[in-house]
């Protein structure tokens, strides 16, 4: 058969499609087609709940059993962190047992006592080698379990994050996400972070992602999770204990990775439970966090927050025994950390005023970043939010509108244009590269004067009840920063150790 040259083309356009079909193929069985040992660590799955609806607790339940090696599956502990499921749930939990004889076993706070704790209670429970405490409002996916404990009878030192995908609350449907690492701001909320460049080498996409820290869900070798204190019983709610966990694992001998083949779908909440309002859990569990594991880096926590470093008006509760663990166990510091697991957090030790900024002129508005997306900063009634969070470094940087300090996510910083009237902010690095003027001369109760035009930060009155912020030649406006680093010469101690 002779082909002519167009059906020679449309042949070759069809092998260059297949090829393409087949890579994708390739990679999205790349976990499927893996294998492994059959003589795995056997497994504890523990189920949180709170105010979860029947069903969904038998989802996650029977996505369980399902999915997971009948051999290996020694038991799913559900937590009821006070709940009003009595009687439904145990008929379930009968009917269940009945066809798989005492796999389910379920445990029930007198009170409620938050998440933290309750995890604590299903680790304290659980029996197997290997224990996944996950959240009752969950599905498993096909061959979740097989990555998890083969990498544990590997390395029982790993601290195990599965990949998350979503399940939509109004309709169920899947939504994949892609693989991340796990990471956190200064305020310790947990956020994605790209992978690492050494994972990209691999060329393995079935292949642990080293992680800085740890999401929601979690498993680990059960004794290996007690040796290292499991989860600090201090915290109240949630919010900063998976950070602990995180911090703690890699100081303390351990690890934490993502398995990008142990895939695990999260139901959505419509409404999320416990608080209407959680920075006050939030806030405590962050600083517990801070005095506990971070060292003289700790001070960026109370930055990020907006807090007084000396009487910051919380009560984070005692933290003696997690010192007393810390020390026990031989742990690394947080320099140590910073530096070798978590470069992309940026330390900021030259930070010698923070929070809100307000002009003696008038004291209810406050300097704010101003409408986003946008770059003019404005005066604003004051709130006190992460917006009008201002940090004045000994530099003389001006950072606008809260504080990142991460590699991939830049601050702003204010500068003066030189021309018109208005001063601007810019994400930092780009100030400095264009040359904008970003140095600012500012003590306690003085003027806010431009280093390279001297001209100043000042607020107009267009009209008595509407406040300009402007750049003009200065006219004698003194400015207030909400909190000063009194120590001034700690600052510079921390200085020096940040260079070394
Ligand atoms: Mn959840």
């Amino acid at each position: 058969m002779r082909l002519s040259h167009r059906e020679l083309h449309y042949l070759l356009a069809l092998c260059l499609s297949l090829e393409t079909v087949l890579k994708l193929l390739v990679f999205y069985y790349s976990c499927k087609m893996k294998t492994y040992p059959e003589d795995l660590p056997t497994l504890s799955v523990v189920l949180i709940f709170m105010n979860e609806a029947l069903s969904i607790i038998l989802r996650a339940i029977t996505s369980i059993i399902n999915r997971t090696p009948a051999h290996l599956l020694k038991e799913i502990i559900l937590v009821d962190d006070y709940n009003d499921l009595k009687e439904p749930l145990e008929t379930h939990i009968k009917n269940y047992n009945a066809k798989h004889p005492e796999l389910l076993k379920i445990i029930r706070h007198q009170k409620r006592q938050g998440l933290t704790q309750a995890r604590i209670s299903g680790w304290e429970a659980s029996a197997a080698d290997v224990v996944a405490i996950l959240d009752a409002h969950i599905e498993v996916n096909m061959a979740w379990a097989e990555p998890i404990l083969s990498r544990l009878k590997e390395d029982r030192t790993v601290i195990i994050s599965p990949v998350f995908d979503n399940i939509r609350f109004d309709d169920f449907e899947l939504l994949q996400y892609s693989v991340a690492a796990d990471g956190f701001d200064w305020a310790l909320w947990c956020l994605y972070e790209p992978l690492p460049a050494e994972w990209y080498t691999l060329k393995d996409e079935t292949a642990p992602v080293r992680s800085p820290s740890i999401m929601g869900i979690i498993a680990a070798d059960r004794k290996f999770l007690g040796e290292i204190g499991v989860l600090d019983s201090g915290m109240h709610i949630y919010g900063g204990e998976n950070v602990e966990l995180g911090l703690r694992a890699w100081q303390c001998g351990g690890k934490v990775e993502v398995l990008p083949c142990s895939r695990i779908a999260h139901l959505e909440r419509a409404h999320k439970p416990y608080l209407p309002d959680l920075s006050i859990a939030v806030k405590r569990n962050a600083l517990r966090v801070a005095e506990v594991w971070m060292d003289e880096y700790k001070y960026m926590v109370y930055f990020a927050w907006n807090l007084p470093i000396e009487n910051p008006g919380i009560d984070f509760g005692d933290v003696s025994s997690r010192k007393d663990l810390r020390k026990k166990l031989n742990c690394k510091g947080f320099d140590w950390y910073i530096k070798n697991i978590y470069p992309n957090l940026i330390f900021l030790p030259n930070i010698v005023g923070y929070g809100t900024m307000k002009n003696t002129l008038k004291e209810d508005i406050c300097i704010d970043q101003g409408p986003v997306p946008g770059n003019t900063p404005i005066m604003y009634p004051c709130h006190a939010y992460s917006p009008q969070h201002i940090f004045y470094h000994s530099t003389g940087e001006m950072y606008v509108g809260g504080l990142h300090g991460r590699q991939n996510a830049g601050d702003r910083c204010l500068a003066d244009p030189g021309n018109g009237d208005l001063p601007v902010l810019e994400k930092c690095d780009i100030a400095m590269n264009k040359g904008l003027n970003l140095h600012w001369d500012f003590k306690q109760g003085s003027a806010v004067i431009n280093r390279g035009t001297k001209r100043c930060l000042e607020v107009t009155a267009d009209n008595p009840v509407s406040y300009r912020l402007v750049m003009q030649t200065c006219t004698g406006q003194r400015w207030n920063i909400q909190h000063t680093v009194k120590d001034w010469g700690k600052a510079k101690d921390l200085e020096q150790k940040a260079q070394h």
